[in-house]
This record gives structure tokens, sequence and C-alpha cells, in this order.
């Protein structure tokens, strides 16, 4: 059985999310960032040498690391299910461009210094101008549309998750009212909802 390896409301949330979405089978394995072991005890960095999560175990031991491909694995596991248009086309293209301004731009240089104990103020300032304009970009957007291509896909699993860390961010979505009511219809998913219920009842645990 595959397995992934996360961390509870973690970037991994995506992964979760995808896994339901797409009827994938998997074990999960709660990774604890700031010591990099198992929650079940053992180092977590032989599996993922960076330390990050997600990382995706497949029944031969192979590891996939990296959020946008291991998502991009599991929905073409599951081609019938729209996940992710198929490789090669245009559409496939424009899904990983979603991909990158997720995670390149709102991530990893949006939300990470908010989220960082070693970033200093100036660092989350500088976040806050990242992230606004791409705000306003998504708010035109999603004014219009449902979700962010024809219909639910990876890329929506990705940005609900990142969304979630707002408010711990100090940030008010209620500014992006678009974006704020799309983050709404997204929880409002069976699988979203069971992912996020799950994950949060694993942090409240903790
Ligand atoms: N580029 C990586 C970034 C993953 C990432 O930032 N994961 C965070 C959790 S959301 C993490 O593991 N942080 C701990 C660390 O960087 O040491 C990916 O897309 O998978």
């Amino acid at each position: 059985m595959i397995t992934l390896y996360f961390t509870p409301m973690a970037c991994s949330l995506a992964t979760r999310i995808t896994l339901y979405e797409a009827g994938v089978e998997a074990g999960f394995q709660e990774v604890m960032l700031s010591s990099k072991t198992l929650r079940e005890g053992g180092n977590y960095l032989p599996i993922n040498a960076k330390g990050q999560v997600p990382a995706l175990v497949l029944e031969d031991g192979t590891v996939i690391t990296e959020g946008p491909a291991i998502l991009q694995f599991i929905a073409d596991l599951r081609p019938d299910f729209g996940l992710a248009p198929p490789a090669g086309t245009l559409a496939r293209t424009r899904l990983q461009g979603w991909l990158h301004l997720i995670g390149a731009e709102l991530h990893s240089a949006g939300f990470v210094p908010f989220m960082h104990p070693a970033a200093p103020p100036e660092a989350k300032a500088f976040a806050r101008l990242r992230i606004e304009p791409k705000f306003d970009y998504l708010e035109r957007h999603l004014g219009e549309r449902e979700t962010l291509m024809d219909g639910f896909t990876i890329a929506d699993a990705y940005l609900v998750t990142v969304l979630g860390w707002c408010e711990h961010c100090g940030i008010a979505l209620s500014g992006w009212p678009a974006l704020a009511a799309y983050r709404e219809r997204m929880r409002a998913r069976p699988h979203v909802a069971r992912a996020m219920g799950e994950e949060l009842s694993l942090r409240t645990a903790a």
C-alpha cells in the first residue's frame, strides 16, 4: 500500500485530499517536523533527506517527494477522475502553471516566512507584499469560476490547503470575498472536509 508521510494541516494535506478524491487507498505516517522524527518512532530523514513533508512511499519502496509532483502522480493513477488533464496537453501545462503559482509564489515565498521561527518581521512584511497581488489575481479569476480550472483538480486541493494558513498568519481573507467563498466551497467538498477533519483532530490531540 502507498504511504503518505505528513504533518497535520501542513502542505501534505493537499496529498491526503487528493488520495481521497482519487479513491486511492493509503497508509499514513505522521512526521514531527521540529525533530524530523515519526510519531510512531524512528527517524524521518532516511525517508526524505530534505526533512520536509509530503513524501509518498510506493509499495515497492520508491520514494517520491515534492508536493506538486506527488499530486500529479496520484492524479495519473486514476485518470478517469479528472484531477489532472492528460500529460502532454495544453490543459496539463496550465495546471502545472497553477501548481507553480501556488507552490513557489504563495506557499514558499508567501507563507513560509510567516511560519518560519527564524524569519524576522521584515521578512513577513515582504512576504505579505508577495501574497496580496496574487490574492488580487485569484480574486478576479475565482469571481467568475467555481474552481481554478474546469472542474476540481489537484491545484484546488493545493490552494485550499494553502489558504487554510491565512488566519494563522494574520491575513484576513475577508478582504478577498470571492477567494473566501471559494475556500468555503472547496472545504464543503466531502473529501476535503474528511481530510481536514482528520488532520485537525490529530493536531488538537498532539
Ligand atoms: N518544495 C516542497 C516544500 C514542502 C514544504 O515546505 N513542507 C513544509 C511543510 S508545509 C515542511 O516540511 N517544512 C519543514 C522544513 O522545511 O524543514 C514541496 O513542495 O513538497
